[in-house]
Order: structure tokens, then sequence, then C-alpha cells
């Protein structure tokens, strides 16, 4: 009799490429409408199927992830960040989970520095001006930002969108870098090729920075940069977030911007995703991105290619490319 193929969902539309590989190999289950799933679907979900293809949109916590009668043995997630699913709750479930790192760095430092630039040059505002048909042509004293050349980026989590993005900051814009990773790097030099100042807490970074940028992975207990870290900004100061909402106390970011104790902020990421507070909306000095640091046709293929990877190798018995421990 020939064996059954796994039963997969997957909880979100992926690019046509991806889809169509894993429907040779797999019973599957897509999502055309790409509606995100609810908690009582992604529930339901456990019980039904072998593994799930997620993403970041999907809240993998405890309750669902021990769910009884569980038969979802893997979660290929989308995505280099998993903080959107309870690790300790997979562990306690003996439940596999892979992320998809690498394909998606240099995109994702890329609007890194997209922010970078178009926050200290508050091209939001400018454009919106433009757009709403205020603008009154040229002036020499109108839209001014602030230039970046020779100032410092303070970079917090030095992995591999943090590398990327230093890299482009201080060869393509003229940045000094500082930056504040929770391991020591050996040789910032021969992993950057140039020189970059390991700080050794949040606390030395902030106050010495002219531009904060976050690349950590999130999920934590509580926010790494707390309203203190906000409070030890310059006034002078701008705040880049590409990584994960929760990693930063959003309330107090959002009061420090409202109340200019800092001058701007590029934010791709929110603390409760797709909520985006009121009080950014209004603000004239922020540019607002909707969590697209992946997003090109090349990055996102790649990424779904290698989550059917670590399918493939989850139930070929070959080993996962990349399993989240
Ligand atoms: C999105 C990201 O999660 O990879 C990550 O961790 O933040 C983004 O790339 C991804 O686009 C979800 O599909």
């Amino acid at each position: 009799m020939q064996k059954m193929p796994p039963k997969i969902l997957v909880t979100r539309k992926l690019p046509s490429a991806v889809e169509a590989r894993l429907s040779e190999r797999y019973d599957v289950r897509l999502n055309p409408d790409d509606r995100p799933l609810n908690r009582a679907q992604l529930s339901a979900a456990m019980a039904r199927y072998d593994a799930l293809v997620s993403t970041v949109s999907d809240a993998l916590d405890a309750s669902i992830l021990q769910a009884p009668q569980r038969r979802v043995r893997m979660i290929a997630n989308v995505g280099v960040g998993f903080s959107n699913i309870d690790m300790n709750a997979a562990r306690t479930a003996n439940i596999i989970v892979s992320n998809t790192p690498d394909v998606l760095t240099e995109a994702t430092a890329d609007i890194a520095l997209l922010l970078i630039l178009a926050s200290t040059r508050r091209t939001s505002a400018a454009e919106k001006k433009l757009r709403q048909g205020d603008w009154r042509g040229f002036s020499v004293v109108d839209d001014l930002g602030t230039s970046v050349q020779g100032k410092t980026l303070g970079i917090i989590g030095m992995g591999r969108i943090g590398r990327a993005t230093a890299r482009r900051a201080h060869f393509g814009l003229g940045m000094q870098v500082i930056f504040y990773n929770r391991t020591r790097l050996a040789d910032p030099v021969k992993v950057l090729g140039f020189a970059a100042r390991q700080v050794d807490s949040i606390d030395a970074l902030m106050g010495t920075s002219d531009v904060v940028s976050v690349h950590v992975p999130g999920g934590g207990a509580g926010p790494l940069i707390s309203a203190r870290h906000i409070a030890q900004m310059k006034p002078s100061g701008y705040l880049i977030n590409t990584a994960r909402g929760d990693s930063i106390d959003q309330k107090a970011l959002v009061a420090a911007l409202v109340e200019g104790r800092i001058v701007g902020a590029g934010l791709d990421v929110y603390a409760d995703e797709p909520k985006v507070p009121d009080a950014l909306l209004q603000l004239d000095n922020v540019t607002l991105l909707p969590h697209m640091g992946s997003a090109t046709a090349e990055v996102r293929v790649a990424m779904g290619m290698l989550a059917v990877d670590n399918l493939d190798g989850f139930f070929d018995g070959s080993g996962l490319v990349n399993q989240v421990f």
C-alpha cells in the first residue's frame, strides 16, 4: 500500500512556486484568500495536520501548541524571527521548529538603511506635503533633515542583519558604528571589515548614538529596550526598528516622539501588529512601514523554499537545515 503523504497546513498565502512545490509532495491545505487564522482555527489545526507552515502573524502560544490530541510534529516558520512561537511550549510538546535565516539578511538591512535615511531626511512628511498639493516650490530652508555622514550609528544586536546594516551604514553612508551584542565579538574588524566599538550595555549605547537601530529577535518577557533606555537617547536622536515591535517599550517610544524628546523614528514593526498606535499615525517625524523588511519577490520565494527544505528534511529523515533550538 502506498504511504499517505503528510498533511500540511499552510497558514498564509505563499509565492506560487513555493505552493506548487508543496503540493507535489504533500497533502497540502493552502490559504488562497491569505486571511490570517484565528486561535480556534489554529487550535483545531493542531489535531488535523502533521505539520504547519506558519509565519509571523500566527501567534502559536502554549495553549495552542499543547492542544490535546495534537498531531502536528513540525512547524516550518516562514521568517527568520520565531517570536510568534512559544519555543518552551513547542519543546514540551516535542514539536520541531525551523526558521528561514540568511536569505533575507540583505533585504532587511536595505529596509533598515532606508528607514535611517527616510527618518533623518524627513522624506515621509515631505512626500505627504507634495501629494496633498501643499508644495509651494523650492525653498532653501524647507524640508531640512539631518546629515548622517560622520554621525554614530548604535546597533543593538550584531547578528546577521545587524552586521549587514552596519556595513551599509559605514561604507555607504560614512557613519561610525558602535554596537551592543549579548556575546563578545572576538574581532569586529574581521567580522565587519571595519573598526566598530562594542559596548557592554544598552545604556552605554543609547546616549552616544545619533541613530539607534534594533536587530534583536524579540519575544522576551519584556521589552529589551525599556523606557529608561529611550530616556537616555540624545534629544537629536533617531530610533530605527526592523526587528520586532515587542523589543521596544512602544508606549515609551511614542511618548518620547510626541513630547519631542527624540527627533524621529523609522519603524517597520509594531508591538501588536497590525495595530499601529494612532499617535504614531499623526506624527510627521516618523516613517512607518507595514512590516516589509524581507518583502522582495526574490526573497519571499527563497524564504518559502527554505521552509519547504526544512519540511522535506523532517519528513524524509535527512534532518532540518535550520532547526530552532
Ligand atoms: C517576516 C521577518 O516575518 O523574517 C522575519 O523574521 O520579520 C519578516 O521577514 C516575514 O516576512 C514573514 O513572512
